[in-house]
């Protein structure tokens, strides 16, 4: 299990030698966040930013209703940082860690079932589907994640060191991560 500070240092490094094309109609800053202008993101102000700017975004299937498949496409879409559709190793690891290594032990190996190296959505959706990790997310278990649970979600694994709000360095660390995928 590596640190979350080191998963911090190897996004902005990813992020910084990737190419990102930035098409995202929203981006917002610390201060569009930080509504009463505190100096921190309250687990309140960052569920309300999130569902008017970005819960639509994880709703990347078209329908109704953000479900299962929803949420691990845009998973594997934040977890594969360079967009190309590919999960290479370090990818795998840094989003597993830092998301995902409160649950089981998951091999990259055995997922990789053909070793070249390289895990696809359908081998990464079909590991991760098993598992409680959807399911902890919705929390009233109707299959479906509304904003406030998705919102929730995100937050407690953004604030990284558990203080019930998001400071600066936090949202530092992984504004990239999260909203430009
Ligand atoms: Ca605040
Ligand atoms: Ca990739
Ligand atoms: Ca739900
Ligand atoms: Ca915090």
């Amino acid at each position: 299990m590596i640190s979350t500070r080191m998963i911090a240092k190897f996004l902005t490094a990813m992020i910084a030698i990737t190419s990102i094309s930035c098409d995202r109609s929203t981006n917002l800053s610390f201060e569009d966040w930080d509504l009463d202008n505190n100096g921190t993101i309250e687990q309140r102000e960052f569920v309300d930013v999130f569902s008017e700017h970005y819960y639509d975004d994880w709703n990347t299937v078209n329908n109704e209703y953000l479900d299962d498949e929803d949420f691990y496409h845009t998973v594997y879409n934040v977890w594969d940082i360079d967009d190309d559709e590919a999960m290479i190793r370090e990818e795998w690891i840094a989003g597993y860690d830092y998301f995902y290594g409160d649950y089981v032990v998951v091999n990259y190996e055995d997922i990789d079932v053909n070793n070249d190296e390289v895990l696809l959505y359908d081998e990464f959706y079909n590991v991760l589907r098993d598992t409680d990790f959807y399911h902890d997310w919705d929390l009233n278990k109707d299959a479906y994640l509304s904003d406030e649970e998705l919102g929730l979600g995100l937050f407690h694994i953004w604030d990284v060191d558990n203080s019930g709000k998001i400071e600066y360095d936090e949202y530092v660390d992984f504004d990239l991560y999260y909203t430009d995928f």
